[in-house]
């Protein structure tokens, strides 16, 4: 009797076993793209266990088709703004500070003689920057002018779970045409940025990408005499026609942008000796970037926003910027010179194959 139970308890468990190891029922894929919840999971975490090559992906599953259409908007217009990143002003409203973004597509020069379409927020690449100082009550109204449904996700930022703009989790889509608001409370001080989550494998490499700075209540201690953020992405123009780029084979990056230019186009920092200069790192595209400083070395004041204790604080040279972190770096600039930063994976100072390009800029220190 006790042998036979011993005997049922093993075929049962068995039995578990092999189910538990049974393939995994694969998501209906053939669903039109706005009526598969794959598409609207947050990010593209929920589809990474459906693995496929990009063209099998594309035949297999038609929702997947967009990652390897070019970013086209009707009536595309030049942009008019050449600068990305810029402070955006804002009014208050019952003491709420309260800003406005629209989406739309432009044509982005990145490049002297390069242009790309680019999905913008307010018609540059990056977006405006906004800045705000821990505690303050931020609205950001967005309106979309894009033909293709939006979200905007603060990265980093401590929002209400209602205001984190995951498309089908948190909130709807927001359709072309609609509007929504974003209401929350600054928290807490650090570098951050805002982007699509919407598509975001096409959209933030179309450009939808801003940084969100954070200041302190209290005035720092030894606040920079220059502080920049730098948002490194990448994009695939071939043929004049422009495609996010992915680390996936047909669609890797031949243009690398810091602040939405590539190298010479990319800003030349002039500092005086002796100032002490705070660059903000962001990773935005889908690419690692381990960014290299001439001359200098630097410390490392914060990792995705939180400030690094003084004592925890490393001394490099070179800082692997991997998508979605943030590192606050901070140098005193010693030497005259014009000094250079660019990434260390050396192609990514290439434009379309042509050295020197993409992930440069020059930092002048002058007397
Ligand atoms: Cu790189």
């Amino acid at each position: 009797m006790r042998i036979k139970k011993i005997l049922i308890f093993s075929l049962l468990t068995l039995a578990w076993i092999l189910s538990a190891c049974a393939p995994v029922e694969t998501p209906d894929t053939t669903m039109p793209m706005s009526d598969n919840p794959m598409t609207l999971a947050p990010g593209r975490e929920a589809s990474a266990d459906v693995t496929a090559t990009p063209g099998s992906m594309m035949a297999d599953n038609p929702g997947a088709a967009h990652m390897m259409e070019p970013i086209t908007a009707p009536n595309v217009q030049p942009a008019t703004e050449t600068t990305g990143g810029q402070p955006l002003a804002y009014r208050e409203e019952d003491g709420i500070k309260v800003f406005e973004l629209t989406t739309k597509a432009v044509q982005w020069p990145i490049l002297d003689g390069v242009t790309v379409t680019a999905y913008t927020y307010n018609g540059t690449v990056p977006g405006p920057m906004i800045r705000v100082t821990e505690g303050d009550q931020v609205k950001v109204i967005v309106k979309n002018e894009l033909d293709v449904p939006t979200t905007i996700h603060w990265h980093g930022v401590e929002v209400p779970n209602a205001m984190d703009g995951v498309p089908g989790v948190t909130q709807d889509p927001i359709q072309p045409g609609e509007t929504f608001t974003y209401e929350f409370i600054a928290k807490p001080a650090g570098t951050f940025m805002y982007h699509s989550h919407f598509e975001g494998d096409v959209q933030v490499g179309a450009g939808l990408y801003a940084p969100f700075i954070i200041d302190p209540k209290e005035t720092e201690a030894n606040p920079p005499v220059i502080d920049k953020v730098l948002m490194l992405s990448e994009v695939r123009m071939t043929d004049g026609e422009t495609f996010a780029a992915m680390p996936m084979g047909g669609m890797e990056p031949n243009y690398f942008t810091i602040n939405g230019k590539s190298f010479p186009a990319t800003e030349t920092i002039t500092v005086k000796k002796g100032d002490l200069v705070r660059l903000r790192l962001i990773a935005i595209g889908q690419f690692i970037h381990p960014m290299h400083l001439h001359g200098m070395p630097f410390k490392i004041v914060a990792t995705d926003g939180h400030p690094v204790p003084e004592a925890a604080q490393l001394t490099k040279d070179t800082i692997s910027v991997a998508p979605g972190e943030r590192y606050d770096i901070e140098f005193v600039a010693t030497e005259t010179g014009q000094w250079m930063l660019h990434c260390h994976i050396l192609h990514h100072t290439t434009n379309d194959n042509v050295e020197p390009g993409g992930l440069m800029l020059m930092i002048n220190v002058v007397e």
